[in-house]
């Protein structure tokens, strides 16, 4: 998978995408993760890319042009299947989406700082509007990090553990049991018994009815949705 983002502070993204897990999928070769710096598509003396809004109020917009030349660049050299756009009013971000996302070939990701992008570069090129959640970032940047470790982690290859993905929380929609490692005792707190029966079949349940538990007492919503 290819994905590309375009971004005025690319670097703000430089870190989290190459370590751990993303960086392994990066030199396997499975996830190739690509920076534009939007300024380098501005036609202005000072690198401009942002201008007041028409109609007033506070905050500078991202203008149509130094956009619109990088995107018809990029899409001159290969085809999309998605473009993406990080706004807060875009649509919640959920594993399904991850899920979906992580079959892609290739992927552009927008970054909008400022207020936000012209609406007229959604409206022409915009194929998908994400959030990861209702609160205010300063930009798309570390929205687009979050974006693509989820993605790039489901991309079949990357974990080493196929199964590890599979077992993540939200994955089927319930929250993880407990985990416990060495020690047996840490401080006179113990590991719950049924872990240390070797008894597969027992463990398995127990860490079902665990996730159920948890699932009810904190995000009883997720269970809602499975009715759905
Ligand atoms: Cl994608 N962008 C910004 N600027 N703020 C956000 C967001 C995205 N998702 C949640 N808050």
């Amino acid at each position: 998978m290819r994905i590309d983002i375009v971004s005025v502070v690319p670097d703000l993204m430089q870190s989290p995408l190459s370590h751990s897990i993303l960086k392994r999928a990066q030199d396997k070769g499975i996830l190739e993760v690509h920076l534009i710096n939007l300024r380098d598509f501005s036609s202005k003396t000072y690198k401009q890319v942002d201008d007041y809004p028409y109609g007033g109020g506070a905050g500078m917009v991202m203008m149509c042009e130094p956009l619109s030349k990088c995107i018809e660049h990029l899409k001159e050299q290969r085809s999309y299947d998605e473009i993406i756009y990080m706004t807060p009013d875009g649509d919640q971000l959920k594993q399904k989406t991850a899920n979906t996302l992580s079959l892609k070939t290739n992927l552009l990701i927008i970054c909008g700082h400022y207020k936000g992008i012209d609406e007229r570069i959604r409206e022409k090129y915009v194929t998908m509007e994400i959030s990861i959640g209702d609160y205010v970032l300063s930009g798309g940047e570390l929205a687009a990090a979050v974006l693509v470790d989820t993605i790039g982690r489901l991309i079949p290859g990357v974990l080493s553990d196929e199964t590890s993905a599979l077992t993540d929380s939200f994955q089927d929609e319930l929250l993880s049991p407990p985990i416990y490692t060495r020690p047996e005792d840490f401080q006179g707190m113990k590991v719950p018994e049924v872990l240390l029966s070797g008894n597969d079949k027992k463990i398995q349940d127990w860490r079902y009815e665990q996730s159920l538990e948890r699932t009810k007492k904190r995000r009883p919503d997720l269970l809602d949705n499975n009715l759905e």
